[in-house]
């Protein structure tokens, strides 16, 4: 994915629009890689680099196979996989994250980021989300957790020295202190947390001392980066993570997110990763332009290859931006069964299933048209728009009748149903239009319209749907949107899907 780089001399935040939240950054040479949380989806763990934090690519997964990543079939919408962090040490990239559904705090390591990754090392001696990973000149590598709580370990063995110690608590009567970073910068530690939650409340502290144990002295301008209170485009601003351009320069990545509609605003596409720029005055760092648009660092754009609009699963494998909840196995989700075709096989009967067969990709823009031929040969699945089990709007065919269905909590009903064009494969689609400045402070984020096209081309609606109740606000838990293809029924058939942003560059 390419995104940012105006022509205005401005760049485009999110740097990586869509459900990429809890990002992890580190530098090798000239090459940037970032990871993000990925909870109930296989595979997990997306992997960006860039070569000027503005343009990210996806260069795979690093937990991509069965013993790296175990998603019981019960593991709940948000369970899974929570924050990772990933450093260079030694030659070599690590990447610590935590698997709230199976085995806790994993350690992978790689010589190269787009993978293969190892399989894991456990720490069972690590308690606790968010494990940070720093090392000292001694070479002692120092593991923190939300709490914030330190223990030294063995990356190689998972062994730890100690039991953990309490380092900082965050500031007095905020909450949850969390997603820690510990970084030697000149003569100090740094330990740079979230707290206040992932909410409008969030926000960005920092502590420094003179050893990786501590003691921390608070910063005295805490929160050193918080929206909460400011009506501002971007909020819940936090899970920040710090990274030093070649040219000395400091930046920072961390989660946001784009509420949009009337009060009090909704967001869609879950928590994104944003950059901002930091200077340091007095030995702290003081955050820059976190803006929608803030001017483009001071060296030059790198974009990366251009997505195309079309997949056509031509290539075998699945490309690495799709996902599917808790498992993807090749007897559900294949491309060997009918040559230039994606072909799902049926496990439960809805989206409603938590073993529901669901191919999707991150929802990255707040408009955007998506397209699919489906034939349903005999079985029944379609195109679906996806927050969690509970929170999901499908347009669905079988050999006969197109219907409209959404799922709202405990409510699911078919809004519509119609004869298909014609027998054989068809076209579905899915027209997101974000509401761009509400008229009516009741309005929600967006509308869907959910339909199929006709013989002549023309896309016909079944129904337009209020997007506020495919939202976080609505739904909960820690993911994004995620638009894709699924079959409730026996076996169906994908020739290509389409996914094209509709946005202008700048909300
Ligand atoms: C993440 C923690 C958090 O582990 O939410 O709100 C969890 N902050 O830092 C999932 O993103």
């Amino acid at each position: 994915m390419a995104f940012g780089g105006q022509a205005d001399g401005t760049v485009a935040n999110p740097v990586i629009p869509g459900f990429h939240p809890d990002p992890s950054v580190c530098r090798v040479g000239d090459d940037y890689y970032l990871a993000c949380s990925s909870f109930e989806y296989f595979p997990g763990v997306p992997l960006f680099h860039s070569r000027d934090l503005v343009h990210w690519t996806q260069i795979g997964n690093a937990l991509d196979r069965p013993g790296q990543l175990r998603l019981p079939a019960d593991t709940p919408a948000s369970g899974g996989i929570y924050a990772p962090t990933l450093r260079h040490h030694d030659g070599r990239f690590w990447l610590i994250v935590t698997n709230v559904s199976d085995g806790g705090n994993l350690l992978f390591t790689t010589t190269d980021p787009a993978g293969p990754w190892s399989d894991p090392v456990r720490l069972p001696g690590v308690t606790g989300i968010d494990p940070d990973l720093a090392w000292d000149e001694e070479g002692t590598c120092w593991c923190t957790v939300a709490g914030v709580h330190q223990v030294r370990i063995d990356p190689y063995t998972g062994e730890t020295f100690g039991p953990p110690r309490r380092i900082w608590s965050g500031t007095p009567g905020a909450k949850a202190p969390e997603a820690p970073h510990l970084y030697r910068i000149g003569d100090h530690w740094y330990l740079l947390i979230a707290e206040g939650g992932t909410e409008r409340g969030h926000g960005v502290s920092v502590a420094r001392g003179r050893t990786p144990a501590g003691p921390f002295e608070p910063c005295p301008a805490n929160p050193v980066l918080t929206h909460r209170g400011l009506d501002h485009p971007i909020q819940n601003t936090g899970h920040a993570d710090l990274v030093q351009a070649p040219d000395g320069s400091w930046w920072m990545v961390l989660l946001g997110v784009r509420p949009g509609g009337g009060t009090p605003g909704w967001h869609v596409l879950g928590r994104e990763t944003f950059l901002a720029p930091v200077d340091w005055v007095d030995g702290w760092p003081v955050v820059g332009d976190l803006s929608p648009a803030p001017a483009a660092p001071p060296w030059p754009l790198r974009p990366g290859p251009a997505v195309p609009r079309r997949d056509d699963f031509d290539l075998g494998e699945p490309q690495p931006c799709w996902i599917s909840p808790r498992d993807r196995s090749a007897r559900h989700c294949t491309t060997g069964k009918r040559a230039g075709w994606l072909t799902l096989h049926a496990r439960g009967g809805s989206l409603d299933d938590l073993d529901a067969v669901f191919l999707g990709r991150r929802q990255q823009h707040p408009s955007c048209r998506v397209r699919a031929l489906v034939d349903p040969a005999g079985g029944r699945g379609g195109l679906a728009v996806r927050l969690d089990e509970r929170h999901h709007y499908e347009i669905e065919a079988d050999s006969a009748e197109v219907r409209l269905i959404a799922r709202i909590g405990p409510l699911r009903t078919v809004v519509a149903s119609r004869p298909v064009p014609a027998a054989g494969p068809l076209v579905l689609g899915v027209d997101v239009t974000a509401v761009r400045t509400p008229h009516d402070p009741r309005s929600g984020p967006d509308d869907l319209s959910l339909g199929v096209e006709e013989r002549d081309g023309a896309f016909t609606p079944l129904g337009t749907l209020d997007g506020r109740y495919l939202s976080t606000e609505v739904a909960g838990g820690f993911t994004g949107r995620v638009i894709g293809m699924y079959a409730a029924a026996g076996t169906v058939h994908f020739d290509w899907f389409d996914y094209e942003p509709l946005d202008p560059p700048h909300p």
